[in-house]
């Protein structure tokens, strides 16, 4: 199954800043990646690497919180075999006028059932300090049916417009979860207008990295699971003037150029795309 966008879809990305897209994954898609989750974050990695950032983990952490996990796709293929996917970097380069897209990071979330904790509603471009360009465009798919009351994603229509506030105080089940998005929806003098994400099991949205946007708890007795592709632009540099807390580690000394064994370009307007890919998801990480 391969997406493509049409010029009515891009209006609307253009004027919401999100773009809902149903079925995105493909049903044998949605199986293979729900049959991983447990096991990823019981930290069982097929190839071995741990993801960047591991947030949760089974029997270590409270059981309500949302479980995060960050770069999901180093430690397993079938993640990889989607997050990777060419079609989605077309798709967010193209939405953002980029000549190409390269993966910033993926998530791997998982919100419980009956009472699973909210993520802060925020920015992602906040976070993209350590590059230049300093933006984001995501690509957000669910492995399970949403509802409003399941704690779905939702996003404030046209807030991608109102500039670009700091990062939020506190990402993991804060207190107040919309405290800041009302604050800059206050500085932008606009109205807020969310728009929770209604879709069945791989259905998606596409965000732009200055839509505020975060979820509510779960009162549902469904889990509520999704995986995240962040891109960035596949022209991306590391910027000199920062140090990226986590991902400044793959920075090479002498040169800003991001290393695509950890940024892989996923789509070049060329025909472009990171040639250790296709090996990658055959094989895995081979180092001998
Ligand atoms: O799924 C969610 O609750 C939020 C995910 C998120 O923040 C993102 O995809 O950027």
């Amino acid at each position: 199954m391969t997406f493509s966008l049409t010029q009515d879809q891009i209006e609307q990305f253009d004027r919401d800043g999100f773009l809902i897209v149903e079925n995105l994954l493909a049903p044998d898609e949605i199986e293979d990646l729900r049959a991983r989750v447990a096991p990823l974050f019981r930290w069982e990695f097929e190839t071995g690497l741990h993801p960047d950032e591991t947030n949760w983990r089974e029997g270590r952490d409270r059981p309500d919180v949302t479980r995060q996990l960050c770069n999901a796709w180093k430690a397993d293929r079938t993640v990889a075999r989607t997050v990777l996917r060419q079609d989605i970097g077309r798709a967010c380069a193209q939405l953002m006028r980029w000549s190409g897209a390269r993966i910033n990071q993926d998530n791997l979330l998982w919100k419980p059932s009956g009472g699973g904790k909210p993520l802060g509603f925020h920015q992602d471009s906040s976070y993209q300090t350590w590059i230049t360009p300093p933006d984001m465009m995501t690509c957000w798919m669910t492995l399970d049916e949403t509802s409003a009351e399941g704690g779905t994603i939702a996003y404030a229509r046209g807030s991608h417009k109102w500039g670009l506030a700091p990062p939020i105080s506190q990402f993991h089940a804060p207190e107040d979860y919309t405290a800041e998005l009302r604050a800059a929806a206050a500085a932008a003098g606009q109205a807020v207008e969310l728009v929770p994400i209604v879709v069945k099991a791989g259905g998606a949205a596409f965000h732009h990295g200055r839509t505020w946007h975060g979820s509510g708890h779960n009162t549902t007795q469904r889990e509520r699971r999704a995986l995240v592709s962040h891109c960035m632009a596949a022209e991306a540099r590391f910027d000199p003037r920062a140090v990226g807390y986590i991902y400044g580690r793959y920075r090479r000394w002498g040169t800003t150029e991001m290393d695509e064994a950890h940024f892989p370009i996923l789509w070049r307007e060329d025909g472009y795309r990171s040639p250790f890919i296709e090996a990658f998801l055959k094989d895995g990480w081979r180092f001998a």
